[in-house]
């Protein structure tokens, strides 16, 4: 053949193969995900959000995101507008365990499928959600409980603790309860002496230690915070009252945010329970796995660790959020 014939049909053949490259991925339809996210009531929250949307934006898929200030109607609504834009994947971070079942059973009847972040919910029809991914608050408890049996080991007690509880009826807030109670429940040395929710927020915190300070005063040897936020709220109020945090009274916490890191490097919060807000890609990954037909895991569990206030100032340089 000819060479300009021959350099005639090497063109025609790449010009036919890029033309089916573009088809092919102009057909590769764009995902849409609905994700409802519980608020922004702490600075976990916060970072969590900037995880989940820089995801989105990194895996190419098309993001709604609404902000339900801590309100389970608002979530709701939220699933319902997604599920009525035809969706191709929900999400959501339960904001409290119990009252979906109506709302999910819509997205099953709508062919939708549901991934949990972050938070469990309590359903008898476990077929409502495909896969929860997040923490293990169980563990999360029980590794502040075991931190508090270490640090008090030779003291012969009693040991009151008060407890900054979390969003009432909340995954977080029931299991870093219950965590705690499994392993300081045969040690009758720990006494929890009042325990109220502050919310997860550091107005909450602050003002549930306000009360506690003027009702306990110097009989507290423990504040056990279900998150940061609130064990900062907890730290003004003790100091506003002349009491040292971190020093008279052990202030535990959860989240190891920014803040709880520099409450450790200050004194004044002596361990912080990681919880990892970056879920982010690990939804991606699922959400794309999904549609593309594969099998979750019905739970992804994050991997997470304790820091002692000893080796805060030297890890909080390569912390992420
Ligand atoms: C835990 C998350 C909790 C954080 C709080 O995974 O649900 O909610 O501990 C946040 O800071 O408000």
């Amino acid at each position: 053949m000819e060479p300009t014939k021959r350099m005639t049909l090497r063109v025609l053949l790449a010009a036919a193969f890029a033309l089916t490259a573009v088809t092919s991925h102009a057909d590769e339809k764009k995902i849409t995900l609905g994700f409802a996210q519980v608020g922004a009531e702490s600075a976990w929250r916060t970072a969590n959000t900037v995880s989940i949307k820089s995801a989105a934006k990194e895996a190419g898929i098309n993001l709604k995101f609404s902000d339900a200030q801590q309100k389970q109607e608002n979530q709701i609504k939220a699933i319902r507008s997604y599920i009525a834009q035809k969706v191709d994947v929900i999400a959501f971070s339960p904001v409290v365990e119990s009252g979906w079942e109506p709302v999910l059973t819509e997205a099953k009847a709508a062919g939708i499928p549901v991934i949990l972040t972050d938070r469990s919910i309590d359903v008898k029809d476990q077929s409502l959600y495909t896969t929860m991914i997040g923490s293990d608050f169980l563990e999360e408890g029980r590794r502040a409980g075991k931190w508090l049996e270490d640090r008090y080991r030779n003291d012969a007690g009693p040991i009151n603790i008060v407890e900054l509880q979390g969003t009432v009826g909340s995954a977080p807030a029931n299991d870093r309860h219950a965590g705690l109670m499994e392993v300081i429940k045969n040690d009758p040395k720990f006494k929890i002496i009042a325990s109220q929710s502050g919310d997860f927020t550091l107005a909450g915190g602050k003002q549930v230690m306000e009360a506690f300070v003027k009702t306990y005063g110097k009989q507290m040897n423990v504040v056990y915070a279900h998150n940061d936020d609130m064990a900062l709220g907890a730290i003004q109020a003790m100091e506003e009252a002349g009491m040292k945090p971190g020093k008279d009274v052990s202030v535990v916490s959860f989240d190891a945010t920014h803040g709880g890191f520099q409450a450790m490097v200050a004194g004044k919060i002596n361990v912080d329970v990681e919880c990892s807000p970056l879920l982010g890609p690990q939804l991606m990954t699922a959400v794309k796995d999904l549609v593309a037909g594969k099998q979750l895991p019905k739970r992804i569990v994050t991997n997470e660790t304790v820091f002692p206030q000893s080796v805060a100032a030297q890890i909080m340089p390569q912390r992420k959020y």
